[in-house]
């Protein structure tokens, strides 16, 4: 309960920060994309991961605000970095569950773009496959709200729940996001390897488009090029970083 009032707190006092993973085109080598992942500058404690608060948050409403917090300050700043000539790209944010259930998430990001002047097209939300296994009515109105947003929508975490595959067609999904732990595996195990094409050739069949998370080395990134995977994410390239840090990997282009 502490941790509760504490992050209620620190949404209000601005005590929360996002720090942005690029994501690169393997065709052309450059950032088309960043993923929002939220920190929480504890006065006390430090910098703290979303591991140490998200499922605190996800206990209550306060998953909420902090989501609409996150979605705001992502938006605000993709805007900024489109308005200063910076090469345009998307922004990725994270949603959870109960985002689709306790709430109109569609009118809440839409209310979010016209406050922030981001284009939709601009916006990418994840979501993973439980998010997805709530097949519900209300569920699939969210989603078509979404698309009439023109904002992309992206599985997370690909290939560890049980979605079914009519799903990403029934919810206009717009990309796949390889989970790491196949990645991890892509150059010694055989069956990780063995996952992760059949999710590019999956994604390539449906015409989404496919993106490799946590790719370390450049044997990974090299399986990945060959197996014609569109996009990586990972501390290969980068970590996560702050907002600034990205503007300048932005500047220089690479
Ligand atoms: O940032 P890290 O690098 O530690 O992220 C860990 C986990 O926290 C990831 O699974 C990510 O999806 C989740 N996460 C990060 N930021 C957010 C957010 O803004 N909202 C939600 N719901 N989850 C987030
Ligand atoms: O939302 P999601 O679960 O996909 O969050 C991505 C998580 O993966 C974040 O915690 C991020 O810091 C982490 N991550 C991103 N790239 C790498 C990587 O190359 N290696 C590892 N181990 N973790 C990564
Ligand atoms: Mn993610
Ligand atoms: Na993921």
């Amino acid at each position: 309960l502490d941790l509760e009032n504490g992050l209620r707190h620190a949404i209000e006092h601005d005590e929360l920060v996002l720090h942005y993973q690029p994501q690169v085109s393997l065709s052309t080598g450059a950032i088309i994309g960043a993923e929002a992942l939220v920190r929480w500058q504890h006065p006390q404690r430090g910098l703290l991961p979303p591991v140490d608060f998200i499922p605190i948050a996800e206990q209550s409403d306060l998953i909420l605000a902090l989501g609409e917090w996150v979605l705001r300050t992502a938006c605000a700043q993709n805007r900024v970095w489109r308005e200063s000539g910076l090469p345009p790209i998307t922004v990725g944010v994270n949603l959870s569950a109960r985002q689709f259930t306790s709430q109109d998430i569609a009118a809440m990001t839409g209310r979010v773009l016209r406050e922030t002047g981001l284009p939709g097209d601009a916006l990418e939300l994840e979501l993973t496959e439980t998010i997805l296994m709530a097949d519900t009515e209300a569920f699939t109105r969210a989603t078509e709200g979404l698309k009439a947003l023109s904002i992309s929508l992206s599985i997370d975490d690909f290939g560890t729940g049980f979605s079914s595959l009519a799903y990403l067609r029934r919810f206009s999904i717009d990309r796949l996001k390889i989970d790491q732990s196949f990645v991890r595996g892509l150059v010694e195990d055989a069956s990780s390897a063995a996952i992760a094409r059949a999710i590019i050739s999956l994604s390539h069949s449906l015409s989404l488009s496919v993106i490799a998370e946590g790719v370390e080395t450049r044997e990974q990134l090299a399986f990945l090029y060959a197996y014609d995977c569109d996009e990586m994410q990972g501390y290969l390239f980068s970590r996560p970083i702050p907002a600034e840090a990205f503007e300048g990997l932005l500047r220089e282009g690479r």
